[in-house]
């Protein structure tokens, strides 16, 4: 596809459109964003959505769950082509985790259209609600309901820290499973910031994916005896603290015997206050490994040794997987045929995306644009514009490779 739109062009198309949605979110205190699903600041960019929807003349719909899909050509034809990414953050995240997709799809079709591509299958941009899980706790639940990978009911009953329901937020009962949709779609491609510094190592501006490493998220109930911090004897005490902490250490120390990830990067402590011991900690594990049965060892090693401890400390431990991600092989022919035409690497990662999720039921394709410090989930995640054009370019020779 020879490129009509110049590149000094193409930087100023892409700072216009990103810095529409910059500000959207963003807290003044972190530099990070607080995007929670059906909050303020995303449903201002469900708003920001439509209008670049509606300047495309590319009609939206929704699927009853959340997510939204715009139209380029005849809905019914079958085969269409997706692109897009998720509005979400996790708290104080990242500006580029999500948002970076749905940018450059639209900046995407505008190349197409500039080249004068006319697509022989729809092209459709879409929009996932909750990636990360950040307001109702299961991540992928928009692509997970269209799937059917998660109940409507139960996504329905999800409760957020104030009590809002799923449904509540979304206003009615999440549809669940739409094979009717998924099945006009041929193709999902989902670009995204590279989470980690292999671009930056590797000297390159895209990669396309390989894989997605196992992972999946569990709720460690600590129980004790809440109890005067002042004047209960040490001997005496049954502090779910201590079982916490050992328990942090203990998933630590095995995930680096097993050259895999974790982290609890979440806790809430009952009764919380500074002069009492507390009666129950809930802390959420984020376990991840490159392969299965080293993800379930490194899990069961946590479950094992936060028991030993919890005997020891005279407390009770219970671990529940809360959502779990099998290993997902990108449709290796696809990401070969890619990789060949954007002579780009191919990378694996550790990061979960929807597009994980579609992968089991559409031909699925992800691309990921240079971090320079490879940090993500956090305000110091980082795209250069230069590399973001880069991103549009490559998803618009992909969508065009795809769309013939
Ligand atoms: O947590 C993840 O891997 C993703 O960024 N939601
Ligand atoms: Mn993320
Ligand atoms: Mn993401
Ligand atoms: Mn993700």
């Amino acid at each position: 596809m020879t490129h009509t739109v110049e590149d000094g062009h193409r930087l100023d198309r892409f700072r216009e459109l990103w810095g529409e949605i910059a500000p959207i979110g963003r807290d003044e205190r972190s530099g990070g964003y607080l995007r929670y699903a059906f909050t303020e600041p995303e449903l201002r960019l469900r708003e920001w959505f439509r209008e670049q929807a509606d300047a495309r003349a590319m009609p939206v719909t929704g699927d009853g769950n959340g997510n939204l899909f715009a139209w380029w050509g005849d809905p019914d034809a079958g085969g269409a082509v997706l692109t897009g990414s998720h509005f979400d953050s996790v708290p104080h995240g990242g500006a580029y985790d999500g948002p970076l997709g749905i940018v450059s799809a639209w900046l995407a079709v505008d190349e197409l259209r500039a080249a004068g591509v006319t697509p022989s299958r729809p092209l459709v941009v879409g929009a996932f609600v909750e990636e990360e899980g950040a307001r109702f706790g299961v991540p992928c639940l928009g692509s997970r309901l269209l799937t059917g990978q998660i109940d409507a009911d139960r996504a329905g009953r999800l409760r957020d820290a104030a009590g809002v329901s799923f449904a509540e937020a979304l206003g009615a009962r999440p549809a669940g499973a739409d094979p009717g949709l998924l099945g006009r779609f041929g193709a999902f491609v989902e670009l995204h910031v590279e989470q980690g510094r292999a671009l930056v190592d590797q000297n390159a501006p895209v990669a396309v994916a390989s894989a997605i490493w196992p992972h999946g998220r569990w709720r460690l109930d600590f129980t004790g005896e809440g109890n005067h911090a002042g004047t209960t004897r040490m001997a005496d005490r049954r502090d779910p603290m201590l079982t916490y902490a050992f328990t942090v250490l203990a998933a630590n120390k095995e995930a680096r015997l097993r050259d895999a990830h974790a982290t609890v990067g979440r806790v809430v402590v009952e009764p919380n206050a500074t002069n009492a011991v507390p009666s129950r900690v809930t802390g959420w594990l984020d376990a991840r490994a490159a392969e299965p049965d080293t993800l379930d060892g490194l899990v069961e090693a946590v479950r094992v040794k936060a028991g030993e401890r919890a005997r020891r400390d005279g407390t009770e431990v219970t671990l529940t997987e809360e959502s779990a991600t099998p290993l997902v092989a990108f449709d290796g022919g696809l990401a070969d045929r890619l990789a060949r035409l954007l002579a780009a690497p191919v990378l694996p990662t550790g990061a979960g995306h929807d597009a994980g999720v579609l992968a089991a039921h559409v031909p699925t394709a992800m691309l990921f644009v240079r971090n320079p410090t490879g940090v993500s989930h956090s305000p110091a995640e980082s795209a250069t514009d230069a590399d973001c054009a880069a991103g549009v370019v490559a998803l618009a020779r992909v969508l065009a490779e795809l769309l013939r």
